[in-house]
C-alpha cells in the first residue's frame, strides 16, 4: 500500500489499490470457541432435545434476569416476535406512536398486532424519539408510545415517561440494538412497561436468531410465557390462540457463554468509537451521534452524518468510495419506514412533518464496527475517509 507523503493514500475509486483485500462487512459476530460449548452441544445432539424450553432456554433467562436485574426476561424467537407478542400482551387498540427512523420490524409488529403507527420525529443529535414530537403526535386513539434505542443509545426514557404518564399511556422500547446499555446507571431492560432485544447474528449479543421481552409486569411476563408456546400451560389445552416463537436450545447455549463475555466486549466497543470518533472527528462535515451525559452507551453500531458541503462528498459518494477500498458501511435507516412502500398510506401525511428523520436518514452512514477490531482495521478505516475527503475535489 503507497501511503503518500500527506499521510493519505490514492482513494481506489479514483484508481488506488483497495486498503483492505478482504471486504470488511458492517458487523462480525463473535462466538464462542467450539470447546467451551461443546459439553452442552453434544448433550443436545445425543438426547435430541433441541427445543420446547428444555433446560438451556431456562437457565438463560434466569442468567438474563440477574445480569440485566430484571424481575422477568422470557426469550422468545426474535426480536420481531418479542415485539408482536409484548403489544398484544398489553391488549392495545388503535395508534402506537414510534419513530419512523428505526428498522423495518419495529413498525411491522404494530400491524401484527392489529395496530396502526403514528410516526413521531427524532431528536436531531441522539436520533431517539423526540418526547415533544411524541405529545404533539397523540391523538384520541393513541394506546402506547413504543420508542427505539438507535444504534444502542437508549432513547430520552425520562422525557417519553413524563409524556407518557401525562397521558395515561403505556411505554415500551425496541431495545433491539441496547443489550448492555445504561440509562442513569441502570441496563437496559428495566425502563416503561416492557422493553424488547433481539440477539440476532448482527447484534452485540448475538445468537443467530433470538430475543427476549424484559418487564417488571409478572402478568405480561406470564402471557408472553404462553403466547410463545401456542398459549398452551403444558396440559395440551390451549387458553387462547399463541405462536411459535420459542427460543432454540441452541441459541440459548450460545447466549449462556457469550454473556460472559458481554462486558469485555462493551468496554472495546466503547474504547473504538472514541478513537474512531477522536479521529474522524476531526474532519469538515463529519458529525456523530451525540451520546447524553445519562447513558453508557454500548455502541451497536457508530454511525456518522455526512455534511456533503463541508465533508465535499455526499453519503452515497463515500459509501461508494469505502466500497471501493472493500469497507461495507450500511445506510440504517435509510429510506426511513415512513417512506417504505410497506407504508406507502402514510407517505403524504408525514412527507412534511418528519423532517430531522429525514434529514438524519438522508445523511447516515454506518462504518464497520466489531467487538474485536484490529488496530490495522480501525486505522485502515480512518486513513480510507480521510483520503477519500482529502481527495474528494476530484471525484
Ligand atoms: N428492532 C430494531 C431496531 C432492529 O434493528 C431489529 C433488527 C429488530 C427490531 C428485529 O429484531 P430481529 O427480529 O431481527 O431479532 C439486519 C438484521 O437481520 C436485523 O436483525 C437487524 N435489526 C437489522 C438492523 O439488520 P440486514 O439486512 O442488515 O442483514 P444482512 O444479512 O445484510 O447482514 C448484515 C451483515 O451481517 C453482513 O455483513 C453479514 C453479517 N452477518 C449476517 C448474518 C445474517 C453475519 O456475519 N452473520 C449472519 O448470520 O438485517
Amino acid at each position: 500500500m503507497h501511503i503518500h507523503e500527506n499521510g493519505r493514500k490514492n482513494p481506489a475509486i479514483l484508481g488506488g489499490e483497495p486498503l483492505f483485500t478482504e471486504p470488511l462487512g458492517i458487523v462480525r459476530p463473535l462466538f464462542p470457541q467450539l470447546e467451551t460449548v461443546a459439553a452442552p452441544v453434544s448433550e443436545i445432539l445425543r438426547t435430541g432435545q433441541l427445543t420446547n424450553l428444555w433446560k438451556n432456554v431456562p437457565a438463560l433467562e434466569a442468567e438474563l434476569s440477574r445480569y440485566l436485574q430484571v424481575p422477568r426476561c422470557v426469550t422468545v424467537a426474535n426480536g420481531t416476535l418479542g415485539l408482536v407478542l409484548a403489544l398484544t400482551g398489553l391488549k392495545l387498540e388503535g395508534e402506537v406512536i414510534v419513530p419512523s427512523f428505526t428498522f423495518s420490524a419495529t413498525a411491522h409488529a404494530l400491524w401484527w398486532a392489529g395496530l396502526e403507527p403514528v410516526f413521531a420525529d427524532i431528536d436531531p443529535d441522539t436520533f431517539t424519539l423526540d418526547p415533544q414530537a411524541v405529545e404533539a403526535a397523540i391523538t384520541p386513539r393513541s394506546s402506547a408510545i413504543l420508542g427505539v434505542h438507535v444504534y444502542g443509545h437508549p432513547c430520552d426514557i425520562e422525557g417519553l415517561r413524563q409524556v407518557a404518564r401525562r397521558h395515561r399511556l403505556p411505554l415500551l422500547f425496541d431495545a433491539a440494538h441496547a443489550f448492555g446499555s445504561r440509562y442513569r446507571g441502570q441496563r437496559i431492560g428495566n425502563f416503561g412497561d416492557a422493553e424488547v432485544f433481539s440477539f440476532h447474528a448482527t447484534k452485540v449479543f448475538p445468537m443467530g436468531e433470538g430475543g427476549a421481552v424484559a418487564t417488571a409486569h409478572n402478568d405480561l411476563a406470564e402471557y408472553v410465557a404462553l403466547a410463545r408456546n401456542f398459549g398452551d400451560p403444558g396440559t395440551e389445552n390451549t387458553q387462547f390462540c399463541g405462536l411459535n416463537a420459542k427460543m432454540q436450545e441452541f441459541n440459548a447455549i450460545l447466549g449462556l457463554e457469550n454473556l460472559k463475555t458481554i462486558d469485555q466486549h462493551i468496554k472495546n466497543r466503547r474504547r473504538y468509537a472514541s478513537l474512531l470518533i477522536g479521529r474522524l472527528g476531526q474532519l469538515p462535515g463529519l458529525r456523530f451521534q451525540d451520546i447524553s451525559p445519562d447513558v453508557y452507551m454500548n455502541y451497536q453500531n457508530l454511525a456518522v452524518l455526512i455534511d456533503e458541503a463541508q465533508f465535499g462528498l455526499s453519503c452515497d459518494g463515500l459509501y461508494d468510495a469505502l466500497a471501493a477500498e472493500n469497507i461495507l458501511a450500511r445506510r440504517y435507516f435509510c429510506p426511513p419506514l415512513h417512506l417504505h412502500q410497506a407504508y406507502a398510506a402514510y407517505q403524504e401525511q408525514y412527507r412534511a412533518n418528519l423532517p430531522i428523520t429525514e434529514q438524519v436518514a438522508n445523511s447516515v452512514l454506518c462504518l464497520p464496527f466489531y467487538s474485536v477490531m484490529s488496530d490495522e482495521i480501525l486505522d485502515g478505516i480512518c486513513l480510507a475517509v480521510e483520503s477519500i475527503h482529502h481527495y474528494a475535489g476530484q471525484f
